[in-house]
């Protein structure tokens, strides 16, 4: 069977999600260790451009995106279920809440304390990244207002705790809890003295605990030179979209078959470009031929990417 393997790197927020749900789905899986700033030779050919992390490849397929990651190893690996009480269209959909303003609030704690500790390097790449200054007095300057939203975002979680379920679904734990949880792990582990900002909230020190102990799966090392062996030895899927997901729009489907570009909208915008394959209402998977690697199938979640023609 194609072994699973996620390009990422230890301190990575949005891989946390991803290796928490490996860790629900007791899934083995291959780490591919990415360096945390550019340039990344060893991961643009499989993305075709995109650099973000994480990355997920099966064979000659790549996924990019943590919401697509998580989305493809539910449709592929769909026991035990990552929306065990139901309710997959509203997980995935909180993570329009969790990757943005939760997200943004984590951040805005952390670097307002750590920034001025970042090497040239990191902060020039992330300049690029997001297209914004790296200013470290503003960062400072939101701390008070910032520090108020993430317990605001944390206090949402723990109101969905409030009748002593053990995880946010109910009794078994799910994408939900993923998604909620990386964010607090992030603040957790590179600015320890931000957790009395949440750790009081009622039942959340018990669930963050719950989720912990999820673990990540079984874990084994992979070089990146083996992670590009296992895609020149695959072929890319000719079935890419999962049955049951909802149909493309009439616009995006009159592309299949042409040359496209697709780039995030957010930040790391870095252009792929190919030629669109499948499409649903929920991805865009676009065909590459690497002049050393070989066909990829690059996939991109919809939500979040704009598609134009190439
Ligand atoms: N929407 C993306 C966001 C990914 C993201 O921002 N990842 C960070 C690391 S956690 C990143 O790529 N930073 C720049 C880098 O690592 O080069 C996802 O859900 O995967």
């Amino acid at each position: 069977m194609t072994q699973i393997l996620l390009h990422h790197y230890d301190s990575s927020p949005f891989s946390e999600k991803v290796r928490i749900c490996l860790g629900i789905k007791g899934l083995a899986w291959g780490a591919v260790d990415q360096p945390v700033i550019m340039p990344k030779p060893e991961l643009l050919p499989l993305t075709g451009g995109y650099r973000k992390i994480p990355v997920m490849q099966l064979g000659a397929d790549v996924y990019c995106d943590s919401v697509l990651i998580v989305r493809e190893l539910e449709a592929r690996f769909p026991a035990p279920s990552l929306h065990p009480s139901g309710t997959g269209g509203l997980a995935a959909a909180m993570s329009e809440w969790t990757d943005r303003a939760f997200f943004q609030a984590s951040v805005a704690v952390i670097f307002a304390h750590v920034g001025d500790t970042i090497g040239a390097d990191f902060i020039k790449d992330r300049e690029k990244l997001s297209g914004a200054p790296f200013d470290t007095a503003a960062m400072k300057a939101a701390f008070p207002h910032m520090a108020t939203q993430l317990r605001a975002h944390a206090a949402l979680v723990t109101e969905q705790l409030a009748d002593g379920r053990a995880f946010l679904g109910g009794a078994a734990p799910g994408l939900a809890d993923a998604n909620a949880f990386y964010n607090l792990w992030f603040v957790r582990s590179f600015y320890p003295p931000a957790a009395p900002l949440f750790e009081d909230l009622p039942g959340l020190a018990d669930w963050y605990a719950r989720v912990v102990a999820l673990g990540h799966g079984t874990r084994r090392e992979v070089s990146r030179a083996e992670a590009l062996d296992a895609a020149r030895a695959a072929s890319p899927s000719d079935q890419p979209v999962p049955a049951g997901e909802a149909a493309a729009s009439a616009g995006d489907l009159a592309l299949v078959g042409h040359k496209v570009i697709v780039s995030a909208t957010d930040y790391g915008r870095d252009p792929i470009a190919g030629t669109l394959v499948a499409a649903s209402a929920l991805r865009l998977v676009i065909r590459r031929e690497d002049p050393d690697l070989g066909a990829i199938n690059v996939h991109v979640p919809r939500l979040g990417f704009a598609l134009a023609a190439g």
